[in-house]
């Protein structure tokens, strides 16, 4: 029977990539999707938005970080908006306009059979037709300062990436995949219909992270 496996951000860490597609033998009859981020801050966003793009049957949706490269592609300029811009325009080198060209097809949503895969999130108490971009690519928390999937009430399950945590958000209705593997944690992906999760150990931190957001108390702590 084929699967459904949700890739979560990648950020160029190939080497963590391929080991993950190995130990979810994953196959072309599989349905691959990826939470967007695959391109910036790790070792090598060349090998794979290379990768994604030789890859039929991966359906990858925009990231943050894509759509930062596409804005500025649209535009004629290239990004300096982030320290590690000029790092990963080195890395794609020749391969930068066909990436540009195949994530100017990402789309923002992925929807399967009770599957819906988003980048970041978004209000679920407004419909999900009058979500932005922005708010897609962006979305950790609400006006109330609560995680948005703390107030997502539908059964249809969400899978998304964007906010690093050390474990993966898991919920009846909403899964999140960003377990940072660029900050040295770990690259995760979902796979359905079974709902396991298998966690690639990252080889090293690529980028330096000061704080998780899901640090654990210390025990005694409270
Ligand atoms: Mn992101």
């Amino acid at each position: 029977m084929s699967r459904t496996i949700v890739i979560g951000d990648v950020h160029g860490c190939w080497a963590e990539l391929q080991e993950l597609l190995r130990a979810t033998a994953a196959k072309p009859e599989d349905r691959l999707i990826s939470v967007g981020d695959l391109v910036s801050k790790g070792p090598d966003s060349r090998s794979v938005i290379e990768w994604a793009m030789r890859t039929p049957n991966l359906e990858c949706v925009l990231g943050n970080h894509e759509r930062r490269l596409l804005r500025h592609w649209r535009a004629g300029t290239k990004s300096d908006e982030k320290a590690h811009d000029p790092e990963t325009y080195r890395q794609l080198g020749d391969a930068y306009a066909p990436a540009m060209r195949y994530i100017e097809k990402m789309p923002l949503t992925v929807s399967g059979p009770g599957l819906l895969v988003v980048h970041a999130g978004f209000d679920p108490r407004e419909g999900l037709e009058w979500q932005g971009a922005e708010a897609l690519t962006e979305t950790r928390r609400l006006a109330d300062g609560r995680p948005w999937y703390e107030h997502y009430r539908d059964r249809t399950l969400v899978a998304f990436g964007h906010w690093a945590k050390r474990r993966p958000v898991v919920r009846p209705n909403a899964v999140g995949l960003d377990t940072g593997c660029v900050y040295g944690n770990a690259l995760t992906a979902l796979i359905l219909p079974e709902r396991v999760m298998v966690s690639i150990p990252a080889r090293r931190a690529y980028v330096e992270k000061k704080r998780w957001d899901d640090e654990l108390v210390p025990a005694g702590a409270l």
